[in-house]
């Protein structure tokens, strides 16, 4: 049988995709590093974990590639019996994808672990969802408000508002009354909802968690304390027609002033 050059066609539009990727920086795909040692170790698991899966594709996929190309028929191969009862083999394929997998979750559980962990939290907020805001409350403290969106986007909004939403600033992602949190603190955040399944989402914060009737769900966060500003996030959870109009705003302010404002509140 005639051996035949093989030859493998670049694909044009995938050179030109290549060429295009540093004009496109901007278009991030990848999760946030985020602001705390949380989401950065979310992050640290996520590339981890993207860099194995990768691994295993290629080495599979090129094994695969491989046999294809070099034992196809046309090159006269014959199909090897022998291979098809070897315990030997079998061993081998089943040991090391377990092997894989207990390295991946050993570094995983310990970080889930930490992710529950809401010992030691200085100061805890009531998170409570409504269609469609959400309620602040800080307690022990005598500091309570709603957090609704912004008028301004609510204006530009509504149809035939004559507004182009483009000239917003933060348009559907600002609030009246953000919430106002502490940096180097650990916060700890006990989410509920008084109608329906809301969900308590801020990227940068590497956490997201569901606000449900009639239960109390935790989550904590430290804001790096070099990283005091404002972070946006939204709902999460489908909770009706104006689930995209209840933003999350958090201002992080370094303790002191966050004390100065928390007294300020309490006084009014
Ligand atoms: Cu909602």
């Amino acid at each position: 049988m005639p051996q035949r050059n093989l030859k493998l066609p670049v694909p044009a539009g995938l050179v030109a995709a290549l060429a295009a990727l540093p004009a496109r920086a901007d278009w991030a795909l990848n999760l946030p590093r985020g602001v705390s040692e949380i989401s950065r170790e979310a992050y640290g698991m996520h590339m981890l974990m993207l860099w194995i899966c990768l691994a295993i594709a290629v080495v599979t996929f090129g094994a695969m590639a491989f046999a294809l190309l070099r034992f196809r028929r046309s090159r006269g191969a014959v199909a090897d019996t022998g291979l098809v009862d070897s315990p030997r083999l079998e061993l081998l394929w089943t040991v090391i994808p377990v092997l894989i997998l207990i390295g991946m979750a050993v570094p995983a559980v310990g970080k889930i672990l930490r992710i529950e962990d809401m010992s030691g939290s200085e100061l805890t907020i009531k998170v409570t969802g409504y269609q469609w805001q959400w309620h602040y409350e800080y307690l022990g403290r005598d500091v309570a408000f709603f957090s609704r969106l912004a008028r301004s986007s609510d204006f530009a909004r509504q149809r035939g508002s004559g507004i182009d939403p483009a000239s917003v600033e933060n348009y559907l992602l600002e609030v009246d009354h953000p919430l106002v949190v502490p940096t180097g603190t650990k916060i700890r955040l006990l989410l509920t909802a008084n109608d329906v399944i809301h969900a308590w989402w801020v990227p940068e914060f590497g956490m997201k968690r569901d606000a449900i009737p009639g239960f109390i769900n935790e989550m904590w966060v430290t804001i790096d304390a070099d990283r005091p500003g404002t972070y946006r996030g939204q709902c999460a959870e489908l909770c009706g027609a104006d689930h995209g109009f209840m933003p999350i705003v958090v201002v992080a302010k370094p303790p002191a002033e966050f004390t100065a404002w928390l007294q300020e509140q309490e006084s009014e």
